[in-house]
This record gives structure tokens, C-alpha cells and sequence, in this order.
């Protein structure tokens, strides 16, 4: 029995329209990171191991080997999320029959299988040039290296992706967010600090020269990575500094890529007050670890609630960013993307508009005791309502689905 009736007179009787904040939340689109289906491995069929700082541990059988293991796992993901998706590509998933191309030479013909995938299922693409595992990579830099050669060869990356986002916003009628993150850094304290910076800057500056039409440009910042104690040179001020003196590039929030106790959502109303774009890397840090799949953690309800509270639902671009080689990586998915739909719907049948007026008018106790008297509305019978009107099993009912896909599916890859 459904309890979705009396659900809907409870947050009702608090003045939430539940249909209202249905109807809502099917509209938001969500990109769904390929990189969680294969441990961020890739196509290229190199012997490089995944470097950069970041990291996947475990060694859960049937993961992805191809852009066929792939899609399939990927479809079975997306019958388990509700909702609008998207979905983001890394350059290291170009498809490209077995032939070795370099990164610098790579054209929009080595995604055109990924565009008749998403257009036969109505996605639209979002796209990162891959700066990472890679042999280019020297001294663990790329656009900041003190090498000519290396940043040229970069550059050159950096360029021709922004043309494949291009031709993917083309084909697909939907822009394409192009986000550039390099793991660039140093594991221990430096000399210099600023040199690499202004060669990160002038990089970039050759990357984004090109005006193309549907792309919306990202840079990624973080604090450090693994074997990158010391120093990151695409910290948070610089690319903050970085998007605001550069009409059209966009300042990525990945959040965990901060200190633990500095929380994404303030960020986030932070940065509306300057930008028309806020992109997203939604991810669970754990200590050193920033990509562990997401759970329906405060963080994430915290975040979710500032996209609502700020009305910024067509400004925030919400990407997922998460790996987890320890667990089935189709149950991975379906796990963090529904959590950031269910974190979505919990936000948007919250009252914001009596809780600010709680707010401006002092009325802190009050405002105290009903957000948390919110915590123990019938969220859950909205959640299954959502999912059931969707076309999407509910929870109790996904993880079956993705047993038996592991059964017929997963378990027949060596
Ligand atoms: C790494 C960044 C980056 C990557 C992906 C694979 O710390 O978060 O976004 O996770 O591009
Ligand atoms: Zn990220």
C-alpha cells in the first residue's frame, strides 16, 4: 500500500506541493561519469597505469574491456536512475577500432559511436581532455611544465577536445561542458610556486582561444592528490581567479576537493553571486581518498539544497565524479546517481521560503526546530512514487536487477 497520499497531506500541511516538486526534479539533468563502468581505464589499450594522483582499489570481477562491455553496463546503469541523464566521457574513451591515436590527434570521427548512443537514447554528452596516464605526462606535469615540448603536446589535447565538445553539442542539439582538470603537482615543498601557475595560465589561455559554439569551458581545482602532498598548481584560487577574468570558463566544483571541513554548498552560493554557471564534480571524499560513490550523505542533501534554495537549477551543472573498483560498478552507479536525485527531491520539499523568512526575522530557535522536524517526513513514499512514475524499480527493489545482470552478464568476463 502506497503511502503516497498521506505523504502528500503532510508536506502539504507545511506547504510543499509534492506533484509540484515531482514534476521538478524529472527535469533536472544529471551527467552520469563513464569512468566508474572500468576503474577509469579507457580504450587505449596502453600499458600506462592510472596516475595523476588519483587512484581505484579493488579488483571486483567483470569490469568493462570495451566501448561494447561498456554501453551495455552503462544501459544497465541508466534503467536503474531516474530522471533526466546525460553522460560525461573522458578523451581516453575515444573509440577507435583498435588503432592507436595519439591524444593530440584526436577527432571527433573517434566519438562518432558514443553520438549514436546518446542520440538513440535522448543523452546529451559532456567531455574532459584526458591529462593523465599517459607518457606525456613529465615529472607528473602537463600545461604547467617547464617543458616546451610537453606543454605543446598538451595544448594540442586540450584544443582538439574542445572541437570534439563541439561537434558533440552539434549532433546532439544540447551544449557540451568541457572540463579541464590536471593532476599537475609536486609531492614535496617547492622552490617556485608561481612560475608553474603562469604556464598553467598561458596554456590555458591557448586552449580557450577558440570561440566554439555549445561548449561551456570548466576548470577543475584540488588541493592535492596522491604523491602530490605538496603543492597543486590549479589550486582553487587560481582557477577562480582563472574563470573570472575569462568570460565563458567556468570554475568546476569538485567537492572533495577541499579541506574536510570546508562544506560545497556555500561554494556554490558563493560562486552564483559572481557566475551564470556553477558545473559540479559530485563525488564522497574519504580521508585521502575524494571518489568514493555517493551516499545519501548530509554533504549531498547540503548541496542539493543550496541548488534549490538558490533557484540555480539551470545554472548548476550536475556531474557525478566517482570510482569504486571494490563493487560491482553497475550497482556503483545506480547507487550515487539515484542518491543525488533523492538528495534533489529532499531539497525541494523543503519550505525555503519560510525557513528565510525564519532567517531574516531573527527567529533562530524556530528555525532550528523546523529543519529538524523536516527530517522525519514521509520522504521515502515520494521517493517511490517518483521512481514507480518513472518507470524505474524503487528501493528494495534495483539491486535484484543488477544481481542478475552480474549473474548472466559480469561473471562470463575473464
Ligand atoms: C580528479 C578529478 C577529475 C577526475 C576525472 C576522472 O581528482 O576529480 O575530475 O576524477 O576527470
Ligand atoms: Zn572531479
Amino acid at each position: 500500500m502506497s503511502g503516497y497520499p498521506k505523504a502528500l497531506e503532510q508536506y502539504q500541511a507545511i506547504g510543499i506541493d509534492c506533484e509540484q516538486a515531482l514534476e521538478t526534479l524529472g527535469r533536472i539533468p544529471i551527467s552520469i561519469h563513464c569512468w566508474q563502468g572500468d576503474d577509469v581505464t579507457g580504450f587505449e589499450n596502453s600499458t600506462q597505469a592510472l596516475s595523476g594522483g588519483i587512484q581505484t582499489t579493488g579488483n571486483y570481477p567483470g569490469k568493462a574491456r570495451s566501448f561494447e562491455e561498456l554501453t551495455a553496463d552503462l544501459d544497465q546503469a541508466l534503467a536503474l536512475i531516474p530522471g533526466r541523464k546525460r553522460i560525461n566521457l573522458h578523451a581516453s574513451y575515444a573509440v577507435t577500432g583498435g588503432q592507436a591515436v595519439a591524444r593530440d590527434a584526436l577527432l571527433p570521427a573517434h566519438f562518432a559511436p558514443w553520438v549514436d548512443y546518446a542520440r538513440a537514447r535522448g543523452l546529451g554528452i559532456d567531455f574532459n581532455p584526458t591529462f593523465f596516464s599517459h607518457p606525456m605526462v613529465k615529472e607528473g606535469l602537463t600545461l604547467s611544465s617547464p617543458d616546451d615540448a610537453v606543454r605543446a603536446y598538451w595544448v594540442r589535447h586540450g584544443i582538439a577536445c574542445r572541437r570534439i565538445a563541439a561537434y558533440f553539442a552539434r549532433e546532439l542539439g544540447t551544449h557540451c561542458l568541457c572540463n579541464v582538470w590536471i593532476p599537475d603537482g609536486l609531492k614535496d615543498v617547492p622552490a617556485d610556486r608561481r612560475s608553474p601557475r603562469l604556464r598553467l595560465k598561458d596554456s590555458l589561455d591557448k586552449i580557450f582561444a577558440e570561440t566554439l559554439e555549445g561548449v561551456i569551458d570548466s576548470v577543475e581545482s584540488k588541493v592535492f592528490g596522491i604523491g602530490l602532498e605538496a603543492y597543486t598548481v590549479g589550486s582553487s584560487e587560481f582557477y577562480i581567479g582563472y574563470a573570472a577574468t575569462h568570460p565563458g570558463v567556468y570554475n568546476l566544483l569538485d567537492n572533495g576537493h577541499y579541506h574536510p571541513t570546508e562544506m560545497t554548498d556555500d561554494k556554490i552560493a558563493s560562486l552564483l553571486c559572481y557566475f551564470d554557471k556553477v558545473p559540479l564534480h559530485v563525488t564522497r571524499p574519504m580521508r585521502w581518498d575524494s571518489d568514493h560513490v555517493v551516499r545519501f550523505t548530509d554533504e549531498l542533501r547540503d548541496i542539493a539544497c543550496e541548488i534549490v534554495r538558490c533557484n540555480a537549477l539551470e545554472q548548476v551543472l550536475i556531474g557525478l565524479d566517482f570510482f569504486d573498483a571494490s563493487i560491482n560498478r553497475v550497482a556503483a552507479w545506480a547507487t550515487g546517481a539515484r542518491n543525488m536525485q533523492k538528495a534533489l527531491l529532499w531539497a525541494l520539499l523543503m519550505p525555503h521560503e519560510r525557513l528565510r523568512a525564519m532567517q531574516n526575522e531573527g527567529r533562530f530557535t524556530e528555525l532550528m526546530a523546523a529543519q529538524e522536524d523536516l527530517k522525519t517526513l514521509p520522504f521515502g513514499d515520494v521517493w517511490q512514487t517518483y521512481c514507480a512514475r518513472q518507470g524505474i524499480p524503487g528501493d528494495g527493489q534495483w539491486y535484484p536487477m543488477v544481481a542478475e545482470y552480474e549473474r548472466t552478464v559480469l561473471q562470463g568476463r575473464e
